[in-house]
């Protein structure tokens, strides 16, 4: 489950540098300006919280904009994960499909869904960014 929590932050943050987010700075004002930036990009209908739906959308997005060579695949070099984390989640072949790319976010979301409402509020999306930077 942990390292599943690692795999969403990382490409929360892909979505986030992708899209241009500032990521100017480290301090702790900025990081949380910047959490709150990712926030609002996920929540596409800008309704205060993220659905499944709009939280798998927008990892979808981040997946193709990894996925380099678009065979609907990601190999080692396409995503920044740590070796171990990748190998966990691609399993034998090597690569982490759209399959197994949905079944990490999928997880992630039902794991930062503390309240179980099928919503992800701001707490509770703050909440996930910051238990996967303090690991
Ligand atoms: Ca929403
Ligand atoms: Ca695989
Ligand atoms: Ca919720």
């Amino acid at each position: 489950m942990a390292a599943k929590a690692r795999v969403v932050c990382t490409l929360i943050a892909a979505l986030a540098m992708h899209m241009h987010i500032a990521a100017t700075a480290a301090a702790a004002s900025v990081e949380s300006a910047r959490d709150a930036r990712i926030f609002e990009l996920l929540d596409d209908d800008q309704d205060g919280s993220v659905s499944m739906m709009e939280f798998k959308n927008n990892q979808m997005l981040v997946f193709y904009i990894l996925d380099r060579n678009k065979d609907l695949a990601l190999t080692a070099d396409e995503t920044f994960l740590p070796t171990d984390v990748f190998a966990s989640i691609a399993g034998a072949d090597g690569k982490i499909d759209t399959i197994e790319f949905l079944d990490i976010v999928d997880s992630a979301f039902k794991q930062a869904d503390t309240n179980h409402d099928g919503l992800l509020d701001r707490q509770e999306f703050g909440a996930l960014l910051k238990r996967v930077r303090n690991r």
